[in-house]
């Protein structure tokens, strides 16, 4: 099968970046920067993974653990009194809870750190300031920034990249004829107290400390020269008529691990630079080349080329109301995998809530990780869009959040295993932050402890199970074995106090929070069997799991996101946590149409607009309810429910002219969220062939939406193992070919038929024929 070409992948612009959300993300992992591509002056603002607000600490409230009854009481007092129709006098209660927990119970301090700058590279081009034919683009097939423009008759290119074999940003400046190139090279940070200095004949060195006792960190950008020679000023370099100029940009920390700042930034910077600095621009781009493009070329996605698709980026999402460019969508899925890439490598600290991008010494939401939906939404395109490795980072801070997850739940339960609440940050913070209303949530470590589960599922790899993902998931089950408490009115295992994401304050029993016990009560049973140990405690999970409080269907035919009937129909809320089980769980499926209908009925009433990430949890949800045409009314939004390209961003939803998602602001998230939407409306694997079975359904073209009428993919990733390709014209499925690394058997599902199928290691082709 052919797929299109890559070099359609290009998001580009007819003008330099006005603003930070206009300029181009390129990262590896542990570097990231935005280029702007300006004239006469480039700005190349950078960050490093590693800088953030703070320093090792616990934010445990000693003692906390002693007032956990009394909010369980206050709680279950305020449920008697609202069951008996004394409304106010049951808010009273809740009030209560939330102001003794506010006292006794939250995170020591009160909030946790944030994500840093680090700093700013200008270029600055004399004569410069007319230019014409400029263009610059990011291409998400060689993850290269080019600019290009003419002063005069005489062409100049520069291209910036991040190199995550050399660990470096690369920035090559070259023009049609030898001697062109003078330009002014500054470095600058927004740490106060950072200094710039020379030193030898060719490095600029920034260095700078986020506060005493904090964050230390060191950037470099080493010169490199073919022909012309480079001045020294007052803390610039001048360049002047040069052939062609080499930059490395590298920056690192004292940060070695969440408890430990003893690295040495600049020994760091200087090993990095000397073995980069033995690679010609030439090798590290092709190195950097093959490093991006054996993940990146792993899937790929044709919607059919559209007219549009030859405008610059930010005109064509303007000309998206009124036209049609399904070829938009294809570029938003692998404008999600290139951020990954980009943003979480192996080594690396995972995606933030802004990635790796960040400009601001107070971010939004301290662009730290918040797990309610966030933090897990970044991983969502993982498995399924063929990067499962980027999801390393994440797996490692979990390793990390289990261990100070475990002194949270001894201080703040009294209870063993371990938990996280909403959100960690760079020291793994684990206790409940803000505000007792929305912080006090349990479940963030469950929840991305089904990670570790999905990626086994996805992998079939034992080892992994065994020695990561197993031994963090029994801890956080073991946990809510001492943390349920059993229902005064029902006789149901419960959670409480907690909250549904961000709305109805502190309550017993949420919804979400029941779905997501049962999922990893059910996982972890599922692989000590798998590995064979545990039997006791599985046993025990077993037997709790089916105490816990049931998904209820609720008198306006909606899922019940609590334990009691109180969802308002007209609530529009953003977070749609009670759906859960349907993504990125599994519960509720379309075997189980009574809880799917509710469910759906839920969506119904939570309505179509809302902010970037949610619509991106929408797609999700609507592909799951087998409807692509609501999937795509949903799609559609994010790109037309959108910012004013001047006075950004007031309003919920939408896309920056970069494609960053708007929340807003920029938040990460949602640009994941679309890309695992949109490979879930065409493949699905989370329905198991039996409930006995461990083979899980691969489901064809699940939510194909009416109008992606002819199209292909290549490469999405099944449960079990597999890799898929498919083709369909007039909306029909014309070609199948599936890969696995070993003999077994499958069972695919298009439209109503289903085939099984055994196969042999490597690729097999079925025939659609064969569905009918
Ligand atoms: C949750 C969301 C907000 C935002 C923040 C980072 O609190 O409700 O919309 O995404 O996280």
């Amino acid at each position: 099968m052919t797929v299109r070409k890559p070099k359609d992948l290009v998001l580009w612009y007819r003008q330099p970046a006005r603003q930070w959300e206009e300029a181009l993300p390129i990262g590896n992992g542990r570097l990231g920067a935005m280029i702007f591509g300006g004239v006469p002056g480039e700005r190349i603002q950078f960050n490093e993974h590693t800088i953030w607000t703070g320093q090792p600490q616990s934010y445990s409230h000693p003692g906390a653990a002693k007032c956990l009854p009394k909010l369980r009481a206050l709680l279950n007092q305020g449920r008697k009194l609202w069951a008996k129709g004394n409304v106010e006098a049951a808010a009273a209660k809740q009030r209560e809870a939330e102001e003794l927990a506010m006292l006794e119970f939250m995170s020591v301090p009160l909030t946790q750190k944030a994500y840093q700058p680090c700093g700013d590279l200008w270029i600055d081009f004399p004569g410069h300031a007319h230019v014409s034919d400029y263009r610059r683009q990011l291409d998400l097939d060689t993850a290269v920034v080019m600019t290009e423009y003419r002063v005069g008759s005489d062409c100049f290119t520069r291209e910036v990249f991040a190199s995550h074999p050399e660990s470096v940003v690369a920035i090559h400046l070259a023009a049609e004829r030898p001697g062109l190139i003078s330009c002014q090279l500054r470095l600058s940070s927004p740490h106060k107290g950072s200094t710039i200095e020379i030193l030898g004949s060719n490095c600029l060195v920034l260095r700078g400390e986020v506060e005493p006792g904090g964050v230390c960190f060191q950037a470099r950008v080493e010169v490199a020269i073919e022909g012309g020679k480079i001045d020294i000023g007052q803390n610039f370099l001048s360049i002047n008529q040069a052939d062609a100029v080499t930059l490395r940009l590298v920056a690192a920390t004292n940060f070695v691990n969440y408890r430990d700042l003893t690295g040495d930034p600049r020994g760091s910077c200087e090993t990095i630079l000397s073995q980069a600095r033995s690679r010609s621009y030439q090798k590290m781009r092709e190195a950097h080349l093959a490093d991006h493009r054996t993940l990146f070329r792993r899937v790929a996605l044709d919607l059919g080329r559209s007219a549009a698709a030859d405008l610059p980026t930010h005109e064509r999402v303007a000309a998206f109301a009124t036209g049609s460019d399904p070829d938009l969508f294809a570029l938003l899925f692998q404008y999600g995998r290139y951020l990954l890439i980009a943003s979480s490598r192996a080594g690396g600290q995972p995606a933030n809530l802004q990635g790796i991008w960040n400009d601001q010494i107070d971010p939004p939401w301290d662009s730290k990780y918040t797990c309610n939906i966030n933090t897990e939404m970044n991983y969502w395109p993982a498995e399924v869009a063929n990067l499962a490795e980027c999801a390393d980072p994440l797996f490692a801070a979990l390793d990390e959040l289990a261990q100070t997850g475990r002194e949270t739940a001894r201080v703040h339960y009294d209870a063993s295993g371990w938990l996280l609440h909403h959100n960690f940050d760079l020291w793994r913070g684990t206790a409940p932050i803000n505000a007792s209303n929305h912080g006090i949530w349990v479940t963030g470590g469950a929840w991305l402890s089904w990670h570790l589960w999905e990626h086994y599922l996805f992998s079939g790899d034992r080892a992994f199970l065994a020695q990561r993902a197993y031994p963090i998931m029994r801890e956080s089950a073991r946990f809510f074995t001492e943390y349920l408490v059993e229902d005064v009115e029902t006789g149901w295992l419960i959670s409480g106090p907690s909250n549904s994401p961000e709305q109805g304050g502190l309550v017993m029993g949420p919804t979400m929070d029941h779905q997501i016990v049962r999922a990893l009560f059910g996982a972890c049973i599922e692989a000590a069997r798998i590995l064979g140990q545990d039997e006791e405690f599985a046993l025990k999970l077993e037997g709790m799991r089916r105490r816990i409080a049931p998904n209820l269907i609720g008198k306006h035919g909606q899922l019940q996101e609590w334990l009691d009937d109180i969802d308002d129909p007209t609530n529009q809320h953003r977070h749609v946590s009670h759906l859960w089980a349907v993504y990125p769980g599994d519960e509720i499926t379309w075997r189980d149409q009574k809880f799917l209908q509710a469910a759906r009925q839920s969506l119904v009433f939570r309505g179509d607009a809302a902010n970037g990430w949610s619509m991106g949890w929408k797609v999700n949800l609507w592909a799951r309810f087998l409807d692509g045409d609501h999937a795509l009314l949903v799609l559609r939004n994010l790109f037309t429910l959108r910012y004013d390209t001047d006075i950004i961003y007031e309003s919920g939803g939408g896309l920056y002219p970069n494609l960053f998602d708007c929340c807003p602001p920029f938040q990460i998230d949602g640009n994941f969220g679309v890309t695992a939407g949109i490979a879930e409306m065409l493949l699905q694997s989370h329905v198991k062939e039996s409930a006995q079975s461990p083979n899980f359904i691969i489901h064809l073209l699940p939510a194909l939406p009416s109008s992606w009428s002819d199209g292909k993919v290549r490469g999405l990733r099944a449960r079990g193992g597999f890799e898929v390709d498919l083709e369909w014209k007039s909306g029909i499925l014309t070609h199948v070919a599936l890969r696995c690394g070993k003999r077994c058997r499958c069972t695919l599902l298009y439209r109503d038929s289903f085939l099984r199928r055994d196969l042999d290691p490597g690729e097999t082709v079925v025939s659609p024929g064969e569905f009918m």
